[in-house]
């Protein structure tokens, strides 16, 4: 490992000697691209990751049918102009394995794996004030100082199994859709039972039923699901895509979601005639994608009458799609306006309710009570299965962090700091917490965003911080809790501007019982929140004391 950059401290011998940079998840894409940048910085760094390979979320989340639901010539790394030339998506959207693929490719031609440990789950992080070093423990025993500490732990990483009473004596086999097992699972022949009905449990369920003997379906809350319209890459698509790269990955950070090539929308949906108004909405349904269909009109997410006007439609097409009308007023979502939770995408979803081994069991009205021993039991009857997918998603954007003991010595935890909800400032830095980055954390557009372009942003501010400290020669950085107050406040205030708190989402946190009802990310759009970000720069990192 060598030296530090920022020379030793106090002289402790520590094992494998001090580094510049811990980084935790170091096999996501987040990871990836920092590890890229650090050590182009020639920063000594390490990085630890939990599972046993590169990949993050697309290393976990194995379920049949996973894709990624932004156009795979978006959700690409844009670093590398070879890289993104010579890569060739097969499909309009990736697919897990592919997008796997592509992170193993990356990992590889930069030699990046050399600077991770993998099978190692960080367990604490404790800063000492005096030396300005992070103290970072794992659960295979290692313990290592770093000076600076980056967190790329991911929003949707910690997956979430609810406590039901008697999983533990269920006879058959259960997966979590974010634990899926490498080897794949085959349901053929089976009885399956599905609980959750957002993005994993949609994409897996038209799979799922068509191997399974029977698929029951438990669904709490129905969700707004739009088809993907996925299809093999269009070569002439491909190609225009590839000469416009440059231009496009620019112009995508002056948009709000981080992806160019959608005119922003002039009117209203209130503006249109009726007829007129469910002209473009049937243009976008048959288009396919959801930045798309929300670019229909400009108020689809701020103004509850505009976009009843969209959730109608969906609800609409849901009733043409599936058969069974029973089925069909079950599966249309009521429950919150279209798009103040991830949006789905989909591929013949709505059709497989018309399948003859599929049933639909509404568990709002009679919750699953327990998992009994040859499957599960809700308040009106009994279900018998031979395997149970937990669809049921994660403790999200601050699950894998306060899964690590967090704290600085003699102050408070990360825990406790969060104890009503995470605070940062940018979803960067955290009050009290010196020297320790995030990446696309909470306060920052990341999940409403192409994950892609907020990491390359995240990091790329982040190294060119290490760096602005380095050619300075300090060594300690933390946020001025006044900034971080202010930027918590305006975050707060952009939400209560839109129709996203109106639903109980992981946005919100409502997914996790006892979880603080907080809306976490910014939802001021990429570019509003690049410009504060380049800002904050171009004024001497306002809002930041750097001393050491
Ligand atoms: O998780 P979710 P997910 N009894 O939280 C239900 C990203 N992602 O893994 O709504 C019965 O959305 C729960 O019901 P309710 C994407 O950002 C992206 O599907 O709480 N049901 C809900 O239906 C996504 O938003 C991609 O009432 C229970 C479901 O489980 C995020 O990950 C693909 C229950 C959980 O839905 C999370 O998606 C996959 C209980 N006790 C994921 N507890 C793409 O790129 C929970 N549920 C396409």
């Amino acid at each position: 490992m060598g030296g530090s950059a920022w020379g030793a401290t106090d002289g402790t011998s520590v094992k494998s000697a001090d580094v510049d940079v811990v980084v935790v998840g170091g096999g996501g894409v987040a990871g990836l691209y920092l590890l890229y940048r650090l050590r182009g910085l020639g920063l000594n760094v390490t990085a630890f990751e939990a599972g046993s390979d590169v990949g993050g979320t697309w290393y976990w989340n194995r379920y049949p049918g996973c894709r990624c639901d932004v156009d795979s010539l978006e959700y690409s790394y844009s670093f590398a102009n070879d890289l993104q030339q010579e890569w060739h998506w097969p499909e309009r959207y990736g697919t897990q394995p592919e997008i796997l693929k592509y992170v193993n490719h990356v990992a590889d031609r930069f030699d990046l794996r050399r600077y991770i440990q993998f099978n190692t789950r960080v367990t604490s992080a404790v800063f000492d004030a005096n030396s300005n070093l992070w103290t970072v423990t794992t659960d295979q025993n290692d313990m290592i100082r770093a000076t600076f500490c980056v967190m790329a732990t991911g929003n949707l990483s910690t997956p979430r199994k609810p406590d039901f009473p008697g999983i533990d004596d269920f006879q058959g086999e259960w997966y979590h859709t974010g634990l899926w097992p490498h080897e794949g699972v085959d349901f053929t022949g089976l009885r399956v039972g599905v609980i959750g009905t957002g993005s994993s449990g949609v994409q897996s369920i038209p799979y799922i039923a068509a191997q399974a003997k029977h698929l029951h379906v438990f669904q709490r809350t129905a969700n707004f699901s739009l088809p993907a319209r996925n299809e093999p890459m269009n070569a002439q698509t491909e190609l225009t895509h590839k000469a416009e790269y440059p231009a496009r990955r620019k112009a995508a950070y002056d948009t709000p979601f981080g992806i160019a090539g959608y005119p922003p929308p002039a009117k209203s949906a209130l503006e249109v005639p009726a007829d007129e108004r469910d002209q473009i909405y049937e243009r976008k349904w048959a288009e396919g994608g959801s930045i798309s269909f929300l670019y229909s009109f400009n108020d689809l997410l701020t103004n509850k009458a505009a976009n009843d006007t969209a959730s109608e439609f969906v609800r609409q097409k849901i009733r043409s799609i599936v058969k069974d009308q029973e089925v069909a007023e079950l599966l249309a979502p009521h429950t919150h306006p279209m798009g103040t939770k991830r949006l789905i995408l989909d591929t013949n979803y709505y059709e497989t309710y018309n399948r003859d081994n599929v049933t639909l069991v509404d568990v709002k009205s009679a919750p699953i009570e327990e998992i009994t021993k040859t499957g599960l039991r809700t308040a009106q009857a009994g279900y018998e299965l031979d395997a149970i997918v937990f669809a049921t998603g994660f403790d999200a954007m601050t699950g894998a962090m306060l899964d690590i003991d967090i704290r600085v010595e003699g102050g408070p935890s990360l825990k406790e700091a969060w104890s009503a909800g995470p605070r940062t400032y940018l979803g960067l830095m955290i009050a009290g917490f010196p020297n320790l980055f995030t990446i696309t954390g909470p306060g920052s557009p990341g999940v409403k965003s192409n994950m892609m372009l907020s990491i390359e942003q995240h990091t790329n501010w982040i190294v060119d911080c290490l760096q602005h400290l380095r050619s300075r020669h300090h060594r300690r950085i933390e946020v001025e809790p006044e900034a971080e107050e202010s930027w918590v406040t305006h975050v707060r205030e952009v939400a209560d501007s839109t129709l996203y708190p109106l639903a109980n989402s992981w946005y919100m946190g409502a997914n996790i019982p006892g979880k603080p009802l907080v809306f976490m990310p910014y939802v001021g759009g990429v570019q509003m929140y690049k410009k504060k970000c380049d800002e904050v720069v171009a004024n001497g990192y306002e809002g930041f004391l750097i001393s050491g």
